[in-house]
């Protein structure tokens, strides 16, 4: 029986269907990447079926409750009422749209190697209902080569061919939870195809939800834009995090010297030393990265080095916590401790990789009575160790030898903190103007 194929009226017919939005989206995955982006081409006018392995996210989604600080129940609710947006656990969905977006996670192993089961899994369920004019997408951040060497071939043993039966293509999720300055609409898209028609039909798809598309040659320079973009990060704030060592050592004030570099209006850009770096990408994609440059016989040394001194940040945290305890002649060991936001950056819900939870559990092993509050994380589990949000009042701060600020949460009445507190170890530089002898900051 001869090959069925894609014809050019069939193409023509997919590209005027992605240009007219009647062409049906599907987005697996409906994380912090996944939900604003379905939602985003739903407000745009395209019916989306996100599908998720999460029967909660589903159920939430179909109620109309936003489960991400970024997105309100509001806008989800008119979406989904409108029919433009609808959520499943089941892949069989992906049968009855016109383009796929993989949006899923891409952690990393035990021993920091990259973990691509998600992405591998997705490609594996696409492939399952793959048919003639798929355009298949993936956004989750990765290693150059990953859309060629794993995602392709899952979807070439259906037989399809990609650039003439479906298409393929890479673009990079640029979302920065918790920002209300920078959308989906105003950050620019960037898409790699296998082949000119996947980059091309990408291009048009994204257009409808982003003001700038910037079409590259290949998936492996769109992939390796969005690993440099957040290696870029990592290097530069392990930097100013060694610079903070330093300056404590020598007596300078970090802060003081970063808020003067920023004064430099061209060939800088401030970034500020904290506890440590958390989230999904910052502390993960220099992994990618290096496991990969490892096959071709390179060692980031660099880049490697800037993660790991990143990594010890929170020993370095509860090292000067020890030492402002020591100011006041108190041991570690027995003295009650208030940490003070443990998401893993402020004002967003999310304590994935936060180095709150390695300076929480370091202050545990030295036998320090530890408490913390976040007001977006009610309760976590650190080791066999679960931890409840205290609640707090002008009072309570007086009740610990010494409150450290771990995620500086745009809540906290530093000003009043300061009145009542004993002691404060600030690790973010966000009492700078707060003259009090009970404050310590990191770097100074
Ligand atoms: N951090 C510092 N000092 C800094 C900046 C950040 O210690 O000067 C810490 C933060 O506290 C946090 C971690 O680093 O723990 C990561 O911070 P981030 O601002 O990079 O936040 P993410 O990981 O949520 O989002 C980033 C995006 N952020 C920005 O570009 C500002 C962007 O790099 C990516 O779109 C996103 O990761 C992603 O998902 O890849």
């Amino acid at each position: 029986m001869a090959r069925a194929e894609l014809t050019v009226n069939d193409l023509r017919n997919l590209e005027s269907r992605i240009r007219d939005k009647s062409a049906d989206i599907g987005v697996v995955g409906l994380g912090y990447v996944g939900l604003p982006l379905a939602l985003a081409f739903a407000e745009a006018g395209f019916n989306v079926t996100g599908v998720d392995a999460d029967k909660g996210r589903v159920n939430k989604i179909t109620r109309g409750t936003s489960y991400l600080l970024d997105i309100e129940s509001a806008r989800l609710k008119k979406a989904v009422t409108k029919g433009r947006l609808k959520a499943t656990t089941s892949q069989s969905a992906l049968r009855r749209v016109d383009t796929i977006i993989i949006c899923v996670p891409t952690p990393l192993t035990k021993t920091k190697e990259p973990d691509l089961t998600y992405i591998v899994a997705a490609s594996n369920d696409i492939a399952r209902f793959l048919r003639l004019g798929h355009l298949v997408i993936l956004e989750s951040t990765t290693y150059p080569g990953t859309t060629r060497e794993i995602v392709l071939p899952i979807l070439e043993s259906t037989g399809l061919k990609v650039g003439v039966d479906y298409f393929l293509t890479f673009s990079p999720e640029r979302i920065d939870p918790g920002s209300r300055k920078f959308t989906i609409k105003n950050t620019p898209k960037i898409v790699g195809g296998m082949e000119p028609t996947s980059t091309k039909l990408a291009a048009l798809l994204y257009r409808h939800v982003s003001d700038r598309v910037l079409e590259v040659s290949t998936p492996e320079v769109a992939e390796m834009d969005k690993v440099f973009e957040n290696v870029f990060r990592s290097v530069n704030i392990a930097l100013v995090n060694e610079l903070a060592k330093l300056c404590e050592k020598m007596n300078i004030n970090v802060w003081e010297v970063i808020r003067s570099a920023s004064t430099k209006p061209f060939g800088y850009m401030p970034f500020y030393p904290g506890p440590g770096v958390g989230g999904h990408c910052i502390p993960l994609d220099p992994y990618y990265l290096a496991s990969k440059a490892r096959e071709y016989f390179f060692h980031t040394r660099f880049i490697e080095l800037a993660a790991e001194i990143n990594e010890t940040m929170p020993e370095y945290i509860v090292e000067q916590t020890v030492a402002a305890l020591n100011t006041r002649s108190r041991s570690l060991k027995g003295s009650k401790i208030l940490i003070l936001g443990v998401a893993y950056k402020k004002d967003i819900e999310d304590v994935r990789e936060s180095p709150a939870l390695r300076v929480i559990e370091l202050l545990i092993e030295k036998k320090a009575m530890v408490h913390y509050h976040d007001p977006y994380i009610p309760d976590f589990r650190e080791g066999n160790h679960r931890l409840r949000s205290i609640k707090l009042t002008k009072k309570v701060f007086s009740n610990y030898d010494c409150v450290v600020i771990v995620t500086d949460h745009s809540c906290y009445d530093l000003k009043s903190i300061a009145k009542e507190a004993k002691l404060i170890f600030d690790t973010r530089g966000c009492t700078v103007g707060i003259n009090a002898s009970n404050i310590i900051r990191l770097g100074e």
